[in-house]
């Protein structure tokens, strides 16, 4: 058989609320409910909330929620079809019914895939940015939210003026303690609509921290030919994704949950171990390989892994991370390292750079500059963390090694450019990225840490990132 199709009933009441439609949600979380619902059942439909785009929404509802997952296995692409989202709603068109959902009683779950930004907030104690256009707007008409925050919020006033229940919602987003955040984050909104609220919410609902990993790219023209190939007919919902995937959970619910440790999710008291390992030896060397692909004019990840000085970087890049971590023992960090080389070189996964690179402001700080601050704490070396750092600014700088323009995409690029602008002096720009909120300032205050970056980004503009980066393993 070239696929397998669903084997869910055909009724399947929701009970999970989705906020963040994207590819992500539909590799990781939708296939975790889709399977443990197929092992212990129960009322676990999903009703996923596209939070801005109107045509990932009309593609999903075009075949009901339906969609193919292919999985690049080693032994060839194999596709699975998934029926677990039952509807689809379009925040911007319908703020009124998203609200409406997260009130239903039989909803028990609201789970989150925003990325980084989607989370608005600002500064080292991560509050609530109140700046930000869309929460000012959000604070204005709470009933016709658009942010992540502002949408949840007004949910949650729904469900206990008509007498809910305790909502459990669930981050799914590469920030640390991301429960955490998304707790305090949702108070503060509350807080500033509804005293009572935000004690009502404060009482009932829990936000557990988790980990989640699973490498999606965006679907490409060649994703939708070989879901063709492979289903028979056309389905412009398909996505890919690679064969490996992980979930942990903190086991803080307020109410019932899907059977997830059924389809392989581990449920633990303390998420932060598997979070701070993940964010830093797999999204760091993510960011690391972005920054690389884009400034050497690499446009996939695998393309970067074929470069021999790039992918012993890679692994010497993890080993450093992993010194960060508590309680990683040498044996486990050299296993998992050799599991992510294998993971990043995927053949068959087209990782596009520049979709790593997007956002740089927003993660950056958990994935390079956190873990270099405590190593230059400990005394330790930060060769490959002050290079990560002088790549994402050549990567701002816009243009990559051959002369082309780089698509920068972060939210914060207006205030980056002015710091880059503000002087001639490499150093001084560099100093100048302790102002960006979330950059821990105090590693920017140390003369020594900027010279480097410093020096690298002149290096790599002088020689050649390929140069730069064959003198930094010669080194090692
Ligand atoms: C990536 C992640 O786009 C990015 O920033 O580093 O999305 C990464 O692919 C996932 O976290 C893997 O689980």
């Amino acid at each position: 058989m070239s696929h397998i199709p669903s084997a869910l009933p055909a009724e399947l009441a929701i009970g999970i609320v989705h906020l963040g439609l994207g590819a992500f949600h539909r590799a990781h979380q939708a296939v975790y409910t889709e399977d443990a619902i197929q092992q212990a059942g129960g009322d676990w439909g999903i009703c996923a909330v596209a939070m801005r785009s109107r045509e990932l929404a009309t593609v999903m509802l075009e075949n009901n929620g339906r969609y193919s997952l292919i999985e690049q296995q080693a032994d060839g692409p194999e596709l699975r079809e998934l029926s677990v989202i039952r509807e689809v709603l379009c925040l911007p068109d319908s703020p009124g019914m998203v609200i409406q959902r997260i009130s239903d009683p039989a909803v028990h779950l609201v789970s989150v895939t925003v990325t980084e930004k989607g989370y608005c907030f600002s500064g080292p104690d991560r509050h609530l940015n109140t700046d930000d256009p869309l929460i000012m707007h959000d604070l204005a008409n709470p009933s016709q939210a658009r942010s992540m925050p502002g949408i949840l919020v007004a949910g949650l006033r729904q469900r206990r003026e008509s007498g809910g229940t305790g909502l459990s919602i669930l981050s799914c987003d590469n920030l640390p303690a991301n429960g955490k955040l998304l707790r305090q984050i949702v108070l503060s909104h509350a807080a500033l609509l509804d005293a009572e609220l935000a004690q009502w919410i404060e009482q009932n609902c829990r936000f557990p921290d988790s980990m989640v990993d699973r490498i999606t790219p965006a679907a490409t023209v060649a994703t939708l030919t070989l879901a063709s190939d492979l289903l028979g007919r056309a389905d412009p919902a398909a996505i890919e994704t690679e064969p490996f995937r992980q979930w942990v959970i903190e086991d803080d619910f307020a109410g019932p949950r899907p059977a997830w440790e059924k389809a392989g999710a581990q449920f633990v008291a303390d998420v932060a171990p598997f979070e701070d390992m993940k964010l830093r030896m797999l999204n760091g060397a993510h960011s690391l390989i972005a920054y690389l692909g884009a400034v050497s004019g690499l446009p996939a990840v695998r393309d970067v892994m074929q470069v021999s000085a790039y992918r012993t970087l890679l692994d010497h890049h993890m080993a450093m991370a992993a010194e960060t971590l508590e309680g990683m023992d040498k044996e486990d960090a050299a296993g998992y390292r050799a599991q992510l080389l294998e993971r990043f070189e995927n053949p068959a996964i087209d990782h596009r750079c520049l979709q790593i690179a997007m956002d740089g402001s927003q993660k950056m700080p958990q994935r390079i500059l956190t873990p270099a601050s405590i190593r230059l704490a400990r005394g330790m070396t930060v060769d490959t963390y002050a290079l990560a750092t002088a790549l994402w600014v050549r990567y701002l700088m816009g243009r990559d090694e051959q002369g082309a323009a780089i698509d920068c995409s972060d939210p914060l690029i207006g205030q980056l450019q002015l710091i880059f602008n503000a002087s001639d002096a490499m150093s001084q720009r560099i100093a100048g990225l302790g102002r960006i909120p979330g950059v821990p300032q105090d590693l920017f205050n140390q003369a020594h840490w900027v010279d480097q970056v410093a020096d690298l980004v002149n290096a790599s503009n002088t020689h050649g990132v390929r140069a730069v980066v064959s003198e930094l393993v010669d080194s090692i």
